[in-house]
């Protein structure tokens, strides 16, 4: 059924004006007296006091760096240190009325974000929850070093415990909050809401937004922020997640029971520079960075610039905001202003600013002026603020030592797999929460009716059997979604023309009768988006599968697949899981921009298991392997495939569920001469090969790789063992692809058995031409038949087609083609 979104063209077309909401610009009025009933003397001190936190430690890294030394403890820290020195107040003011529930996200500045948001926690938990995280995070690791050297009550003890996890982190240690893989641009604390903070700037804008999209959709309580800096706001990425967190459909057309739109606040950490350049008056044009909610929804975001300088005028907005957000009316956008005393990095001498400048916001510094505020409005006496800020230096040193001693805090042993098992979580789950799926028709009312009564093999006594009564490649994708679906209640797929129009290439035809709007959805056009979200969501605890049309767009979600989805489980530490399949297709027929295979791409990127099924069993099997996995996978199918039947694997496609072993290649021809590799659709083109070889009486083993990582080469190496000799066949172009990763490994593992070169045949290096000239561009069976002759295997009065004799390599990478 189609949608109900008429497009009126009386409406489209009628003249007008088109007016925006006003922006206020540092709205906040200061009236200590109300602030003194809404907050209370203890709160305010303790703003102060978390402020002075962030400050001392921040100055105690800075020194770190600079001096090589902090209070007479001496460090070589080596690693980085972007410190935000000048910018508490915003952090502090922000975190005050965030509960745990409450999640921020950040970026490589945020180390004070994690201290005001966990002091902000440690203050609303009771002791028994503060000392039941602390007991249970990494079993128990960091409390039992901070415990040997923190003085006092629970709540000192917590707050050791995230000084010292976050600074452990920092160095490196297997007692920081992340053991160490994450470092001081990535560390967080999901117990007190702390999400990853990233180093990828503008990184946290989409995933913060899948973080929200996965409280809406499974009904958690809370907000998220994703907290920006300024200059930030110059990557697509970000403009991508404004726009994925505005849809209209949150509104219009998802049930209103889900509660509207994903509860996230895009904030802006106003500073004024990028590393050097700045924003305002030179690499943006927006002047006043609040403006840009006038762009994006009618609501104009609900934007405000706010005063970052006052840590009330903060916790204001965010208290005014969060109402906004809870009610589904978001998502909001502040603009907080504040200035970086600190350079970029310690080692920038903000030769590009003036000393001035810094001079009069160090006359704004928040630490003075809240400071006079507390006292003015006798809220403390000068005395009980130096005593705090002394206490808060000790306890800085008490911290540093501990963090220091490598006794107390290791490494990760260098010598070990340590690393290597926190690639991948391997944490198979049929359903990641309890509850029954949201679904609109029982399953056997779906189109899995029609799907499972189709004939599952494809040929009848070696004729083919009429596609439309056999089941599909694209069918069989149906299968293994469905299936998933109806199992985990948190499971979404989104993307492109999902919903409505079937899904590209119809594989999800049949979901839109089955499922209600928020699990199957139509995103923008955001490729960045699609698969940034799908990355907050997954490390929220949802499954999502994520779809991109075309292989070739994953150029443009490049940060989100590279970076994000692949390290994000490792760089936790294994704290997080990443439950997410991406697909892709390869194409052919729409020339250069729509038909490469970048299989190499992700291989080449630690952290992603890299599927690619060409026959419709495997389709089925794969996809059902992957959708119960937590690990990211990258799906690859082919548009070649979508509308084949099966008739490779005997015995067709089973009605039933049924999982592919991971990482295991299929031998899908046996022979005795000679073993012909391939990866995707090239399977039918070596099988057809295969076939026209036992002609000339060579007889060809041909197995699909099937998965690209993980890897087993037992299968493949028995095989070359057996016949000697190897070629190995993509749709994928020659130089650098995949299949050379895979010859270099034969040769390694299998070298005594071979009787001639690992012979690889890619598709040409370049662009791909246009659909009556792809027989020059792909594999064709020719090639190979060709190359085995020329390189492996001389057939006795053949007389080869195509040019593949060892010389055209030699020709072909001297022209670079
Ligand atoms: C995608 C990306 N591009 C460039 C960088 C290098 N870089 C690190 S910080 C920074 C400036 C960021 O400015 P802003 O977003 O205003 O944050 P601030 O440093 O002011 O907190 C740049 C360019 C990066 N880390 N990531
Ligand atoms: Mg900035």
């Amino acid at each position: 059924m189609p949608k109900q979104l008429l497009i009126d063209p009386t409406e489209a077309r009628h003249p007008g004006m088109l007016n925006g909401p006003t922006i206020p610009l540092n709205a906040y009025i200061a009236d200590p007296i109300a602030e003194a009933a809404l907050y209370g003397s203890a709160n305010l001190v303790r703003m102060y006091r978390d402020m002075h936190y962030i400050r001392e430690f921040e100055t105690m890294l800075d020194r770190l760096k600079k001096e090589g030394a902090y209070e007479g403890v001496a460090y070589n820290h080596r690693g980085p240190a972007h410190l935000s020195i000048g910018q508490e107040a915003a952090a502090v003011g922000q975190a005050y009325h965030l509960s745990t529930d409450d999640f921020i996200f950040g970026s490589h500045r945020s180390h004070g974000e994690i201290l005001a948001k966990s002091l902000s926690a440690i203050n609303k938990l009771s002791e028994a929850e503060l000392l039941l995280i602390m007991q249970t995070y990494m079993g128990g690791q960091i409390l039992r070093v901070v415990e040997r050297f923190s003085k006092g009550n629970v709540t000192d003890l917590a707050i050791d415990y995230v000084l010292y996890g976050a600074l452990a982190e920092m160095f490196g240690r297997t007692t920081g909050l992340n053991r160490g893989m994450g470092g001081s641009m990535h560390a967080f604390f999901p117990p007190f809401g702390v999400m990853p903070n990233n180093a990828i700037v503008g990184g946290s804008a989409d995933i913060a937004t899948g973080a929200a999209l996965f409280k809406r959709i499974n009904r958690k309580p809370g907000i998220v922020i994703a907290n920006i800096g300024d200059a930030s706001l110059g990557c697509g990425p970000v403009w991508e997640a404004l726009m994925f967190a505005t849809m209209d459909q949150y509104r219009t057309l998802w049930d209103s029971e889900i509660g509207g739109a994903p509860p996230i606040l895009f904030n802006f950490m106003n500073n004024f520079y990028g590393m050097g350049g700045q924003p305002k008056g030179e690499t943006m044009g927006l002047g006043v960075l609040a403006r840009v909610g006038l762009g994006i929804n009618q609501d104009a975001m609900h934007a405000e610039r706010i005063d970052g300088y006052n840590p009330l005028a903060v916790a204001d907005a965010v208290a005014r905001k969060r109402r906004i957000l809870e009610e589904g009316r978001g998502p909001v956008l502040l603009d907080t202003i504040t200035y970086r005393f600190s350079g970029h990095s310690p080692s920038d001498a903000s030769s590009y600013r003036d000393k001035d400048e810094v001079e009069r916001w160090r006359a704004h510094d928040s630490l003075i002026t809240f400071r006079e505020y507390l006292l003015n409005n006798r809220h403390a006496d000068p005395a009980q603020l130096d005593a705090l800020q002394d206490a808060i230096r000790q306890r800085i040193i008490a911290v540093l030592r501990a963090a220091l001693s490598t006794e107390e805090s290791p490494y990760l042993s260098i010598n070990s797999e340590e690393i290597g098992d926190l690639m991948f979580s391997n944490q198979p789950a049929d359903s990641l929460a309890d509850g029954r799926p949201e679904v609109l028709l029982p399953l056997e009312q779906t189109r899995l009716g029609q799907t499972q009564a189709k004939h599952r093999f494809g040929l009848e006594d070696g004729k083919p059997l009429p596609k439309l009564r056999t089941l599909t490649y694209a069918e069989a994708l149906f299968e293994a979604t469905i299936h998933r679906f109806y199992k985990d209640p948190t499971m979404v797929a989104y993307g492109e023309e999902n919903r409505d129009w079937g899904g590209a290439f119809g594989a999800y035809r049949g979901l839109t009768e089955a499922l209600p709007y928020h699990r199957l959805f139509n995103s923008p056009i955001s490729e960045g988006a699609i698969v940034g979200t799908a990355v907050g969501y997954a490390m929220c605890g949802g499954r999502v599968l994520a779809e991109l049309m075309y292989c070739d767009f994953m150029g443009r979600a490049g940060d989100e697949i590279f970076n994000q989805m692949a390290k994000w489980q490792a760089m936790s530490a294994g704290v997080l899981k990443m439950p997410l399949v991406l697909r892709v297709s390869v194409g052919s027929k729409y020339g250069a921009q729509h038909s490469q295979d970048w299989t190499a791409l992700v291989a080449h990127i630690p952290g992603l298991q890299v599927m690619f099924p060409a026959t419709p069993y495997d389709a089925k099997g794969m996809l059902s392997l992957a959708l119960r996995g937590s690990d990211p996978v990258i799906f690859f199918e082919s548009q070649r495939l979508y509308s084949e039947t099966e008739t490779v694997v005997a015995g067709g496609v089973p009605v039933d569920y049924y999982e592919v072993p991971l990482g295991e290649p299929a031998i899908r021809r046996e022979g005795s001469d000679v073993t012909i590799i391939t990866i995707g659709a090239t399977l039918y083109v070596a099988l057809a090969a295969a076939q026209e070889l036992e002609q000339y009486g060579i007889s060809a083993e041909v197995i699909d790789a099937r998965f690209i990582n993980p890897l087993n080469y037992e299968t493949i190496i028995g095989s070359v063992r057996k016949t000697g000799r190897v070629i190995l066949s993509s749709e994928a172009c020659e130089r650098g692809s995949f299949l050379h990763t895979m010859a270099s490994n034969i040769s390694q593992l299998a070298f005594d058995a071979l009787d001639g070169p690992v012979t690889v045949v890619g598709a040409r290096n370049w662009i791909t031409p246009p659909v009556e000239l792809e027989e020059a561009f792909f594999p064709q069976k020719e090639w190979i038949i060709d190359s085995i002759h020329e390189r492996l295997l001389p057939i006795a009065g053949y007389v080869p087609r195509t040019r593949q004799a060892t010389s055209e390599i030699q020709r072909r990478n001297k022209r670079g083609i």
